[in-house]
């Protein structure tokens, strides 16, 4: 085994409902890393898994009369499956409900209570009964209800412990600041300025009022709450403070956390914080990537407009799935999912590029010379042009991947497939064919051809695992040809190399019939999922006493324009919208932050409450609201307008 090591996480993923695109993402990132590392011959540890424990999925089961272990269980094989499917090489798949996790987390509690670092205080605030969940003012709805229910909420105490994380603030700065550990850095001064400047926020971190968790092990009633019993995975996984092989000192600091921003704060300030209190060494980086929307939406399962990734990898493979996610998001921005882009991308890049690629130059090789390549050659002057364009991709795929640019990667590769279609367009082998005396040409063309084809698809192997063997299949290389210290070379393939002709590897796609084939499928989910909804509601609806048509005709309801929306520090709840009404403009504060980033937001028409008294919220004033639909899920949908009504159309 090399002594290069390489350790790359996914977050653990909370099993709570069936994994989708996002969730493959990310998950599909790191493999692609992964295999990437293994293929540079590194000895690669790949952990993903699950996040098990908390009052939601011990409602969820209870709803469903089963066990939270039971609900769980049939969830994370659903991921687990998923996995499978999307050819997955994670090394080793972590729930939190593993014994030993629960015994190092106990652990690791311990010694930070021993330490002075955890506390014993009082959790206070307002209490929501029926959702037995705390509340921070700034967190509170609109009417001062519970942001989940809207119900009233009572003042509350509760016994619970904490932890300080105010003497790692300077600390934190500096690793955020100072060295490369978020990638993409520009996230650094958004957390700086957020977290760490305002003072950081001691941690609540045992809860007494559910019991699915790591119960404490010195304070009975007390269980573990959320990110000491998570985030601790990444080092539990290696044996720490447990009997599993110790893999801890071998893998330990990890090199590449790869989360989503919505857990960025998490993974670069608590959990450096905790590994500083158990003065172990920090994780080399944090990659942080956006969230894929679908067709600019949020994605949510409640609405229905989720694409199932088994269903898109059964109609186009899994590896055309992989490209297409990996492909389009870049690491700090988010990505909108499209099936018609996707449908686009899987023809252009995989059936017309590099599909097409190879099996114009197989099929040349056999027409012209029976599928085995003759000896004599003949090389002209463009083929040290083209082959140093192809060795060096090689290059600038590792730099790419070394910053964890993996879209980067593959556009620097697919624009090596467009070179080497290019150089069949520039030497026409089909002119050559017709001449016998250009045969030792056309033989070093395709040879030429065959070989970048090797380096290309090896290249691509860490992102198309699937696909590639078939390739190497049909150009005829061996297993040495493919190893990554033969891509420093060119003219590895056999002088005489035998091609066999082969499935297509990427079927073009008729791009209408599948848009309607997918659009239905999404429709049929989307009814299914309103049914739900409705079906949920129906029990609860209660409606308001009646009113008269003039008491609603006191209310104004007219069409708004989003000019500009900015998220209102310290609420996690709130965002303040500018807004055109047709009149002066006016500012809106609205409760929404937690489903909708400015940015889906902006440029949208919405439905605006125009004449309700001003109010301040968070300090901040707002004039009017904004119509949303509450969810039976807790979520929110803000309800649009189509944009063709005017600003200012009065909705009756
Ligand atoms: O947060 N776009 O689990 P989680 C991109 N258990 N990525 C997405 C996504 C989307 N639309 N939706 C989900 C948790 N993800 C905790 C983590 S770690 C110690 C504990 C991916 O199931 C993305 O990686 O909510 C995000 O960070 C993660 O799923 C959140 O998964």
């Amino acid at each position: 085994m090399s002594d290069k090591t390489f350790y790359i996480t996914t977050p653990i993923y909370y099993p709570s409902g069936n994994p989708h695109i996002g969730h493959c993402y990310t998950t599909v990132a790191c493999d692609s890393m992964a295999r990437y590392r293994r293929m540079q011959g590194y000895d690669v540890k790949f952990l993903t898994g699950t996040d098990e424990h908390g009052l939601k999925i011990e409602q969820k089961a209870a709803e469903k009369g089963v066990t939270p272990k039971e609900y769980v269980d049939e969830i994370v094989g659903t991921f687990k499956n998923l996995w499978k499917y999307m050819n997955v090489s994670y090394d080793h798949f972590i729930r939190t409900t593993d014994d030993y996790h629960v015994e190092s987390v106990q652990k690791i509690f311990k010694e930070l209570y021993d330490k002075g670092y955890i506390y014993k205080g009082e959790y206070s605030g307002k209490y929501c009964t029926p959702c037995e969940s705390f509340w921070t003012d700034s967190q509170l709805d609109e009417n001062g209800c519970c942001p989940e229910c809207h119900r009233e909420v009572t003042f509350a105490k509760e016994e619970a412990y904490f932890f300080k994380m105010s003497p790692f603030a300077d600390r934190i700065e500096k690793l955020l600041t100072e060295t490369d550990y978020l990638q993409p850095k520009t996230r650094a001064v958004e957390l700086v300025n957020n977290f760490i400047k305002p003072g950081l926020e001691d941690l609540c971190v045992s809860r007494t009022t559910f019991k699915w968790g790591i119960p404490v092990t010195f304070d009975e009633g007390h269980v573990v709450y959320v990110w000491i019993d998570a985030l601790s995975n990444y080092i539990t996984a290696l044996g720490y403070k447990n009997n599993r092989p110790d893999e801890f000192s071998k893998y330990w600091p990890a090199d590449i956390h790869m989360v989503a921003k919505d857990i960025m704060r998490f993974h670069a300030i608590i959990w450096p914080a905790m590994l500083m209190a158990l003065e172990l060494p920090l994780p080399k980086h944090l990659a942080v990537h956006g969230w894929i929307t679908f067709n600019g939406e949020k994605m949510s399962k409640s609405l229905g407009n989720v694409v199932d990734p088994f269903i898109l990898g059964e109609r186009y493979g899994c590896d055309a799935i992989r490209y297409h996610i990996l492909r389009e998001m870049a690491l700090g921005s988010d990505s909108s999912f499209s099936n018609e882009i996707m449908i686009n991308r899987i023809n252009s890049d995989l059936a017309n590029g590099f599909g097409n690629l190879v099996s114009r130059t197989v099929a040349m090789a056999e027409k012209y010379f029976g599928g085995t390549l003759p000896e004599e050659r003949e090389e002209a002057e463009i083929d040290t042009e083209f082959k140093n364009e192809v060795l060096k991709t090689v290059e600038d795929v590792d730099t790419a991947m070394s910053g964890t640019r993996i879209k980067n990667a593959l556009e620097i590769i697919f624009k090596t497939v467009d070179r080497a279609n290019k150089y069949i367009d520039e030497n026409e082998p089909w002119k050559l064919g017709k001449n016998e005396d250009k045969k030792a040409r056309l033989a070093s063309v395709l040879y030429n051809l065959l070989d970048a084809v090797r380096i290309i698809s090896t290249l691509l192997s860490p992102f198309m695992p699937s696909t590639m063997p078939k390739v190497w299949e049909q150009i005829g290389a061996s297993a040495d040809d493919v190893k990554y210290e033969k891509l420093s070379e060119f003219g590895v393939l056999p002088v005489n190399v035998t091609v066999h002709k082969g499935e297509i590897l990427f079927p073009r796609i008729d791009v209408e019939k599948e848009i309607e084939a997918l659009n239905s499928i999404i429709k049929e989910n989307m009814e299914k999922a309103q049914a739900n909804l409705s079906e949920k509601s129906s029990e609860k609806i209660e409606l308001a006493p009646e009113i008269a048509i003039d008491d609603f005709a006191k209310v104004e309801i007219r069409v708004a324009k989003v000019l500009s929306c900015e998220k209102v520090k310290k609420s996690k709840k709130l965002l303040c919208l500018q807004l055109d009404d047709g009149m002066d403009g006016r500012q809106v504060v609205s409760g929404i932050a937690q489903y909708y980033k400015p940015e889906d937001l902006i440029g949208r028409k919405v439905q605006l409450i125009a004449n309700l008294k001003p109010a301040k919220l968070c300090g901040i004033e707002s004039n009017g609201m904004i119509c949303a639909a509450d969810l039976a899920d807790g979520g929110c949908q803000v309800i649009f307008v189509d944009d063709s009504i005017p600003v200012g159309a009065k909705i009756r």
